[in-house]
């Protein structure tokens, strides 16, 4: 191997003179590098031919980018939620693979042949739609991010889980393709008393959330596709509800029935569960929108710092249920200096955004926080101020602030600042 080691040191540190001072490190070190000089297995033999698989996975190599869950949260697997590795991704769509999964009665495993949707109660008919009626509404295409109430809901108490897949991984966000849920009502002619929506899913929990009728004629939509290819089972194969902006609980998936009533149902889901119980035992009911919020997803506890000082780029995603996030601001010191963040890529309404700090890390310490401002104005408040409000007790609509600290080796960890 040794004839390949001259010339290609040559042409790299030919290419090294002609490079910035910046990426002087990492050229230094390629210099002699037997990942460039010896032949690696890959160039000495064929690859596998097209049809190796017919539907593509990621490369091995990548095999530690999945999805988890933290078993000590829930007692079985069915009624369960696992959590998006959103410290392995960039951009602002989740590939279908690693959007996370929060199902109360296991992941329905529905023949869309057989599945119908049946829309009822105050209307002037009531209709049952097939998988190939409902594809005849005119079809549009949205991006909009899904985050359960109960993201972060573990960290009300203090910082717990050392990891943004697991502090705020119950999200993602993805291109839909569907019908718009007013087209849908159309046919079935609301009456004027119909004022709120029942819709239930298909699976053993027969999962139902009211929604009042402005917002189902604003912008809800009846999905069939997710990222241009058919729903994954997970997410609730053949047809799920989106509902922009709103909390997960309510985009109900396997979508069988819809009902037009004119008060909400008072169901489980809207009572017992996705209230947050207040200091003086009076509860929040009905809180739908999502709240600004943002977190810095690298460097954070799963993705340390470990290259060094120098470049370094930090980065992390934001959204709001209220319109965009035109803004985020990052601090490197606990919040003593606030910068402003570069935000990179679409901005879409009701969707996760990303954003950049690009710095220059002197390897002293780091406490990383991030904030974001949304379309309406409304900036993310810290979490001493959300539990000044809302008190110890709440599990849901925790929007806090993050803190992640990180240390001279650059290995970060969740923290809180007071
Ligand atoms: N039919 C049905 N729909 C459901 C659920 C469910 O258990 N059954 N879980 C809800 C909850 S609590 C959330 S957060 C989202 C999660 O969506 P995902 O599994 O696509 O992440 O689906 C919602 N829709
Ligand atoms: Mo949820």
């Amino acid at each position: 191997m040794s004839e390949h080691k001259g010339p290609s040191r040559r042409m790299l540190l030919g290419a090294m003179a002609a490079g910035g001072a910046a990426m002087t490190t990492g050229m230094a070190r390629a210099a002699g590098d037997p990942a460039i000089t010896e032949l690696q297995p890959w160039m000495r033999s064929l690859g596998d031919g097209v049809d190796a698989h017919p539907y593509g996975m990621p490369s091995p190599f990548e095999a530690h980018v999945k999805r988890r869950n933290v078993e000590w949260l829930t007692a079985d697997p069915v009624s369960s939620v696992n959590f998006t590795p959103i410290h392995e991704l960039d951009g602002i769509i989740t590939p279908n693979g690693l959007c996370f999964e929060r199902h109360h009665s296991g992941i329905a495993r529905v023949d869309p042949s057989l599945h119908r949707l049946m829309i009822n109660g105050l209307v002037d008919r009531e209709i049952v739609f097939t998988m190939d009626d409902l594809k005849r509404f005119p079809r549009y295409n949205r991006i909009h991010f899904l985050e359960c109430a109960a993201n972060s809901g573990m960290e009300w108490r203090g910082a717990q889980l050392n990891g943004c897949q697991f502090t705020h991984g119950m999200i993602h966000n993805v291109m839909y393709t569907g019908v718009m849920l007013r087209d849908v009502l159309a046919a079935a002619g609301v009456k004027p008393t119909g004022t709120w929506l029942l819709a239930e899913g298909a699976d053993a929990a027969a999962m139902t959330r009211s929604i009042p009728m402005e917002k189902a004629l604003d912008d809800c939509m009846i999905a069939f596709k997710m990222n241009g290819e058919a729903l994954r089972p997970e997410q609730g194969y053949p047809v799920r509800l989106v509902v922009p902006g709103w909390e997960g609980n309510m985009w109900v998936k396997w979508l069988r029935r819809i009902e037009i009533g004119d008060q909400p149902w008072q169901h489980r889901e809207e009572t017992s569960k996705y209230t947050d119980l207040l200091p003086d035992g009076r509860a929040r009911r009905f809180t739908y929108e999502m709240d600004a919020k943002s977190v810095i997803t690298n460097p954070s506890p799963q993705a340390p710092l470990s290259h060094g000082k120098g470049p370094t780029v930090l980065t992390g995603i934001a959204w709001s249920g209220r319109g965009t996030i035109p803004r985020v601001d990052v601090t490197l010191d606990g919040g003593r200096n606030w910068h402003q963040a570069r935000m990179d890529g679409p901005s879409l309404e009701k969707s996760m955004h990303r954003f950049y700090f690009d710095f220059d890390w002197d390897g002293r310490p780091l406490l990383l926080q991030s904030r974001a401002h949304d379309s309406t104005g409304y900036v993310q408040p810290t979490k001493d101020a959300l539990r000044a409000i809302r008190g110890p007790d709440s599990i849901y609509h925790n929007n806090g602030i993050q803190t992640w600290h990180v240390d001279e080796r650059g290995e970060a960890e969740n923290v809180e600042v007071g």
